[in-house]
């Protein structure tokens, strides 16, 4: 069996790791399909990318934003020509759908036009001084090397919600990219590479959380931590970068809830919750985890979705009619087989698959089936905790006010969706909904880059991507100029 072999890029060269070691990329629909292999990467590859980055940040800090954000232009053009073989890269590493790795190869290009226009904002804040002749201002500066880790479940989007925005405003980055789908953050440094950025100013250093994902925590001219994954990881990550004072940035888990009123358009409510569910075999953040059904409409919706549920098709991506891909690796199957079986410990109903697909084809990957339990309770296990898999509970509630509490009695808090047609309701709820993230008759998932992107509680640690990551990957610096000639004490010589 042949496969190609990746390196890591490191100062504008592409290394193999120290050691030698390496990792296979497999195919999640088929684990025969070897994709590639990339470094196993250790704490002396990671110093050498963060000394590259040092040295290339002393350089890319002084390209005007403007030029700087040109390189981005040129990258999303080439992303747009390479879309098509992108997403099929990520089917092949990743499993979703051709449809939806599209959409992510696509998110990245949104992602760069939208971030691009920065170049020539990036604002800051004038503001009067309390003496005279004196100026007073605050301008963004970049942070530094800047340290990247990312999930496996949105490989090139989510890369680039983090690498855009730090390079538009002058860091380094140095990237760990998830361990199941490196190739992704591979073909997404390319387009950056082959649209003029300097060597040294990005670098990629493969491998797994434990190596390469903690020596980066650890580096001392890491400045900053960009990370998406688990809750359980990020407080790691958050705790571990604490010791040389990074700046954190964590998203995490949801355990995200739509909620159906009796006055809702049903057929738009289930369309809604079959995507957000199974979409992206339900391994997003964002996904439909909760289904919160008020009990007029509740037995009707209840049997309708059941039944489109076992209609989904599951298979290998790369076939166009597959609607759901297989989840990304063994472990994966194992939570959610876990979660199905706590569940119904915990005296849930299994209304809809529940198990693994291991027959014929299915049995090349790691597949699950489409799986609804109902009769959820707010205590139950499966009712509070993330799953990431194709896994939802059904629930019932009597009034708006209960569904309220419902969603809200929960750790996480990151993407909510109300259906209804009641405009008071609905603006009740995107008030008293606790999560950064709030539809209106729309899924829980689909967010769009140009808005702020992150949750509340132990979603996040209070930053946004999107619409607020350049607060993440720049520092104020407050300017005074005075030009009064003298020495003007503030707080002393003009005081009454
Ligand atoms: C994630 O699941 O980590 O809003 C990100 C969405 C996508 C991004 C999801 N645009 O569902």
């Amino acid at each position: 069996m042949s496969y190609p072999t990746y390196h890591n890029l490191i100062g504008g060269e592409w290394r193999p790791a120290l050691s030698g070691k390496t990792i296979l990329n497999l195919n999640p629909a088929d684990h025969s399909d070897v994709v590639g292999e990339f470094p196993s990467s250790h704490a002396e590859d990671v110093a050498l990318a963060v000394e590259a980055a040092k040295k290339a940040f002393a350089t890319w800090r002084l390209v005007p934003a403007p030029k700087r954000a040109e390189v981005l232009v040129r990258a999303g053009l080439l992303l747009q020509q390479r879309k098509e073989q992108y997403a099929r890269d990520m089917t092949r590493e990743m499993g979703k759908v051709l449809a939806e790795t599209r959409g992510d190869v696509q998110e990245a290009i949104d992602e760069a036009f939208y971030v691009a226009g920065e170049g020539r904002r990036l604002f800051g804040v004038t503001t009067p001084s309390e003496l005279q002749n004196k100026f007073a201002m605050s301008v963004r500066m970049p942070v530094g090397v800047v340290g990247l880790i990312t999930p496996w479940n949105f490989p090139m989007a989510i890369p680039s919600w983090k690498l855009f925005p730090a390079l538009v405003a002058g860091n380094a980055c140095v990237i760990k990219p998830a361990t199941d789908t490196p190739l992704s953050t591979y073909n997404l440094v390319q387009a950056l590479v082959d649209a003029g950025l300097p060597p040294g100013v990005v670098n990629i250093v493969s491998g797994s959380g434990g190596a390469t994902g903690m020596a980066l925590l650890d580096h001392p001219d890491v400045r900053a931590i960009s990370f998406t994954g688990s809750s359980e990881v990020g407080s790691l990550v958050g705790q571990r970068a604490a010791a040389t004072f990074k700046q954190v940035s964590l998203e995490m888990g949801g355990k995200n809830a739509q909620i159906v009123l009796n006055d809702a358009n049903l057929e738009l409510a289930l369309e809604g919750a079959l995507w957000g569910a199974f979409g992206t075999t339900g391994q997003r953040c964002t996904a439909t985890s909760r289904i919160l059904l008020q009990k007029g409409i509740a037995e009707k919706f209840t049997a309708e979705f059941v039944a489109r549920a076992k209609k989904l098709k599951v298979g290998n991506g790369l076939d166009e009619t597959v609607e759901v891909g297989p989840q990304v690796n063994a472990g994966q199957i194992e939570t959610s087989a876990k979660y199905v079986e706590i569940a119904v410990n915990e005296g849930a109903k299994l209304l809809a698959g529940g198990h693994a697909l291991t027959e014929g084809e299915y049995a090349r990957g790691t597949f699950f089936e489409p799986t609804v339990v109902a009769g959820v309770t707010p205590t139950m296990r499966i009712a509070r905790e993330e799953v990431f898999g194709p896994v939802v509970s059904l629930m019932e509630f009597e009034t708006f006010e209960e569904a309220i509490a419902i969603a809200n009695s929960i750790d996480y808090g990151l993407s909510t969706a109300l259906y209804t047609k009641d405009v008071n309701r609905a603006f009740a709820a995107i008030r008293d909904l606790e999560a950064g993230i709030t539809y209106i008759n729309a899924p829980t998932i689909g967010a769009e880059v140009h808005l702020p992107f992150g949750g509340v509680k132990h979603t996040g640690n209070g930053h946004r991507e999107g619409l607020g990551a350049l607060d993440f990957f720049t520092t104020w610096k407050a300017v005074y100029v005075d030009y009064s000639d003298k020495l003007q004490r503030a707080q002393i010589d003009n005081a009454d």
